[in-house]
Order: structure tokens, then sequence, then C-alpha cells
């Protein structure tokens, strides 16, 4: 299960105090104490979801150490940090957005440590009294945080229930996702890596009304925000290919604007079911009637997956440049 959504509490390091100490001549040698550790959130691509975080649990960063006798420094905590997928948004209790993670290797100090105490080494021009005293450490900070997961990948594959999206992403990547010919077979977001570096997610059937929660609702459809391209897949076992099209499209821009604005490949799915003639004439007079250029595949044929992956490739090439 892809878990996308966690509630955490972090808490940075306490400062260590500073030490209050004499050498045998009686001079004050108390050094000062360390600085209490960051919570630092880091993105990192390797991290696919949120399930190593444990809502239990308080993430606390080290505290500094205490200052030591010589005038030596006690150490600083070493920052915590805790990295997370692309792309993370961290969330206050409150619900105000507090950073976006978007990138690999993106820091973002969520609290910082607490201050180390003075020693009397370092307060010893401040008269007797500053020789006897020494400045006490500050604590670190607590915070409840809310971490939702936006998955980030090239392409998303969405269609009606059943179009063959799961079929398809298991066809051009290494995925083995559950495939079945029944509806709803897929119920999370699922990813694949095509050659190596190209990210396809494919996501559960929408139908009409999903922007009002039918179907398996647009809870997951968070997902969709990041990414660059979108693969239309519609079924040729579909009598009206442009009715199916429209509808769906019409859906699309119900749930939200940048999926319906998102770039579009159009494929014409389960080619194999009609003879090659039939196929082609279907594709030619959906293209005619939309203005559009659909692409027919099978994923029986593999001429028609590596079409479809030039495809991809070239339009994610062409929004580079
Ligand atoms: N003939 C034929 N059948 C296919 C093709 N691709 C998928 N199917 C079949 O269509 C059915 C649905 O395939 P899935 O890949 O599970 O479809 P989906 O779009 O992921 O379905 P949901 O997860 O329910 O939305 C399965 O029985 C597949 O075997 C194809 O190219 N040709
Ligand atoms: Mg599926």
């Amino acid at each position: 299960m892809l878990i996308d959504e966690k509630k955490l509490k972090i808490k940075s390091g306490d400062g260590g105090e500073g030490l209050i100490s004499f050498d045998n001549r009686g001079k004050a040698y108390g050094g000062d104490g360390g600085n209490g550790a960051n919570v630092i959130i880091v993105g990192n691509v390797n991290v696919y979801d949120l399930s190593k975080f444990d809502s239990n649990h308080t993430y606390k960063a080290d505290t500094g150490d205490r200052g030591h006798t010589h005038c030596r420094h006690g150490k600083d905590g070493e920052p915590l940090r805790l990295e997370v997928p692309l792309v993370t948004k961290v969330y206050n209790m409150e619900g105000e957005e507090l950073v976006s993670i978007e990138e690999d290797g993106q820091e973002f100090t969520m609290l910082v440590g607490g201050e180390g105490g003075l020693g009397n080494f370092t307060l010893r021009g401040e008269g007797w009294d500053g020789k006897l005293s020494r400045k006490r450490a500050t604590r670190g900070e607590e915070l409840d945080i809310r971490l939702e997961l936006n998955l980030k990948t090239e392409a998303i594959l969405l269609g009606y229930p059943n179009a063959g999206k799961s079929s398809i992403i298991n066809a051009l990547t290494r995925a083995r996702y559950k495939v079945a010919s029944y509806e709803f077979t897929t119920l999370e977001p699922q990813m694949g890596v095509m050659d190596g570096y190209i990210k396809l997610m494919d996501l559960p059937g929408l139908i009409e009304g999903t922007s009002e929660g039918k179907g398996v609702g647009t809870k997951f459809l968070k997902h969709t925000k990041y990414s660059q391209l979108l693969i239309h897949c519609i079924s040729l076992e579909n009598e009206d290919l442009v009715e199916k099209y429209e509808s769906m499209r019409k859906e699309f821009k119900k749930i939200s604007t940048t999926l319906h604005d998102m770039e579009e490949i159009i494929v014409l799915t389960k080619s194999d079911i009609a003879t090659p003639e039939e196929a082609v004439s279907r594709q030619k007079e959906f293209n005619k009637t939309t203005g559009k250029s659909a692409i027919l595949l099978s994923t029986y044929l593999e001429d028609s997956l590596d079409i479809l992956k030039k495809e991809i490739k070239s339009r994610l090439d062409s929004q580079k440049k």
C-alpha cells in the first residue's frame, strides 16, 4: 500500500550546558556547551513513500554536549536529516504549508537546535560573578507536522477502468502489477520506470462523477500535479471513441485545471480486438473528428509499444527545450 500521508512529531536538540570549573590555580576554565542539532527535511529521489516514518515516535535531533574542562567546547549535535520522497509537502497542524520539497537534495531546516550555554572561561572577563556563572543553554523546539506525498513522475496513465492502463505500464517497464478483466482492479497509484529514467504512474480508473467522489474518488489525484505528460487511454471496445474521449476530458476539467491543461498523448488501446484495417480506420475517424492524433496500441504488438515509447520520449524532450 502506498503511504502518502503521515503525521510526525519532531524536536530539535537542546543546547549543551556550559561548565563552571577552575584549574588548580583557581582560574576559570569551564568550556562552552555545544549547540543542539537542527531537524532538516531532505528530498531524496530514491525514497518512494512515507512508510518508514512512525507517527508514534518523536523524531529528536541530538542535544549538544556539555562544556569540558580546559576551556574545551562541547560537541555540537549532528543534525537529524529526515529523507522524504518527491514531492513532499510539509504542513503544520493548522493546515498551513511550511515547505514543498520538490528536488533531489533540497534541504529545509524545520527546527533550529537550542544554543549551547557558556562556560565560566568565556564569561571570565565579566568580574567575579562572571567567573562563577555560566549562561544557561536554550532548549530545542518541538513541532507536530503532517507530511503529504505528491508523487512526481514524468507521465501518468489515466482513463476509464479496464482500458488497459496497468497492462501498458507492465509492458513499458519492469513492473508486474495486477491486470484483470474487471473494473477498478487498480486502487492505488503504481509506479514503474521506463528505460531506467522515465517514471510512469498508473492510476485507478476514472469515471464520470469521479470529481464528485464516485468510483475511487479524487484522493489519489494529488499525484497527478507534478506530471509532465498525460497518457489518456481509451479502449477500442468502446463503440463511440469520440464520445468517450470527450466525456473524460470534461471529467478532467472538473477534477483540476492542471490535469485538463496537461500535455496529452491519446492511446486507443486493445487494437488487436479489431482487424488491422478496422483499427486504422477507427483511428483515422477519431483523429478526423477530434483534430488530434491518437496512437493505436496493443500490449500484444511490440511495434505499437515502441511507437508509444518513442512518443513519450519525444514529447518529454520537446518540453525540455
Ligand atoms: N485484447 C487485449 N486485451 C488487453 C490489452 N491490454 C489489456 N487487456 C485486457 O484488458 C483487461 C483490463 O486490463 P488492465 O490493464 O487491468 O486495465 P486497467 O485500465 O488497468 O483497469 P483498472 O485498473 O480496473 O482501471 C485485462 O483483462 C487485460 O488482459 C490489449 O492490448 N489487448
Ligand atoms: Mg489497472
